[in-house]
């Protein structure tokens, strides 16, 4: 992987001797239990990818994590559900002051997901694909022992195909629809996620999960969009030839994940709606959050077991 110049990063981000050699202008950190703090939102689709696969490793004991609050000052995310607005480990106020602390010059974007080095305040790493992947690789010595595993040696060429997919036409592609500064764009970028919908509803016709019949990472990553998909997507951003409620196998799969635990319990809806319909003021300028869709669906049953 390369280094991502306008991200906050080290590739790799942890590596279990803290010697990554890698990039010899960028620190790699050591995997040290008690260390690091995950740092995330329950509103944003790529740090729920980390607060889910935090909680299936197992690893809640050895990485702490602190959630911002839906909405941002201006300048960005907060720490506006602790009391007293501060995160408790970190003392601060903003997810702003630990960019700071790694770059006193840092005037680009305050993401979530970040790992904090706790000692210093610092961001390690703010690069939500290397997050989840040093999750799995450079901690597992302290997964808990029955954890998944989310990367399966058999199937690794076509689950990072899938991934890819996923990733472009479905992940970014819902903002790519929601975001297009032109028609064209959109309409392009429309057709590209429900051609890959279309595609993904055929895939999880017979088998329960992206790979197969266990949970990988790629199961994650499709599932944190799925969640907003009707309560977001299909409204906000316009991606509504229909809703995922309209799409047998994917809804199945969506809601199978969501009652696997570790899925649905990372999920708030009404954090989720206030975010994209208050923080994108420009799509959404009066900021009104809609009251629906009923989240009382997502608890129906499935019926993928049988797969
Ligand atoms: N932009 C990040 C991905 C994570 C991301 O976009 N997070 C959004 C929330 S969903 C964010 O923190 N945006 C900055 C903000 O809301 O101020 C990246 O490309 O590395």
């Amino acid at each position: 992987m390369t280094y991502v110049p306008d991200r906050i990063t080290s590739k790799p981000g942890h590596t279990q001797d803290g010697y990554g050699g890698h990039e010899l202008d960028v620190p790699t950190w050591p995997v040290e239990p008690d260390r690091y703090r995950l740092v995330a939102a329950r509103a944003c689709p790529w740090a729920n990818r980390a607060i889910i696969v935090r909680g299936l490793l197992g690893l809640e004991d050895v990485l702490s994590m602190g959630l911002a609050g839906p909405t941002h000052d201006e300048r960005s995310w907060t720490f506006d559900l602790d009391p007293g607005g501060v995160d408790p480990v970190l003392g601060y106020e903003r997810l702003q002051q630990a960019y700071l602390a790694r770059d006193p010059g840092w005037d680009k974007g305050i993401t979530v997901p970040a790992i904090v080095d706790v000692p210093s305040g610092a961001v390690v790493t703010s690069d939500f694909p290397s997050i989840t992947h040093d999750l799995f690789f450079e901690w597992r010595d302290h997964h808990r022992p029955d954890a998944p595993d989310l990367w399966p040696d058999d199937c690794r060429e076509e689950m990072e195909a899938v991934m890819k997919r996923v990733f472009t036409d479905v992940n970014n592609g819902v903002y790519r629809c929601g975001f297009s500064g032109s028609q064209e764009a959109y309409d392009e970028a429309y057709d590209v996620l429900w051609s890959t919908m279309d595609w993904l509803e055929e895939r999880l016709t017979d088998r329960r999960y992206l790979m197969g019949d266990r949970i990988t990472e790629a199961d994650v990553r499709l599932f944190t969009t799925l969640a907003r998909f009707d309560a977001v997507y299909h409204n906000h951003f316009k991606c509504n030839r229909n809703k995922l409620t309209e799409m047998p196998a994917l809804w199945g799969y969506a809601r199978d994940l969501f009652q696997t635990p570790g899925f649905g319990d990372t999920i708030d809806f009404d954090q989720i709606k206030r975010h994209y319909y208050v923080v994108h003021e420009d799509i959404n300028p009066t900021g009104i959050v809609p009251k629906g869709p009923d989240p009382s669906v997502w608890l129906t049953a499935h019926g993928r077991d049988r797969l």
